[in-house]
């Protein structure tokens, strides 16, 4: 192919792709998936689920005394490990897919912390009086 012309044909591939884009909103391209969007807790619960590789409900509130309980819906094997800066430690063993794990908050206080193996899974408990 002469250099011109393949100058017009990638010319009209960004064209194309800008009417394209233009026609379809952009809207596939700004939409972040559902999953990403932080999540907060219902009033009441206790449970974080594990899936897709996040904790979910990211930020959870419970009252001091409560015992939260993470359960694997993952097929991978993750872990809840409390962060360096927490206000006690934790830190579960690696959970296979279905498996869980409780641990009793007694002091008020919030609790940041992560999956060991997967150090961008992060999630925060926030313990009231
Ligand atoms: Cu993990």
């Amino acid at each position: 192919m002469h250099a011109k012309s393949r100058l017009m044909f990638c010319l009209a591939c960004v064209v194309l792709l800008i009417v394209s884009c233009m026609a379809a909103g952009c809207s596939s391209y700004q939409t972040p998936p559902a999953t990403a969007a932080p999540t907060t807790s219902a009033a009441g619960g206790n449970t974080v689920a594990i899936k897709n590789f996040a904790f979910d409900p990211s930020s959870l509130t419970v009252k001091s005394g409560t015992a939260v309980k993470w359960t694997n819906q993952d097929g991978a094997p993750h872990t809840i490990v409390s962060d360096a800066g927490s206000p006690a430690a934790f830190s579960s063993d690696s959970l296979s897919s279905g498996a869980s794990y409780s641990f009793t908050f007694t002091q008020p206080g919030t609790y940041t912390y992560h999956c060991s193996i997967h150090p961008s899974m992060k999630g925060t408990i926030i313990v009231t009086s």
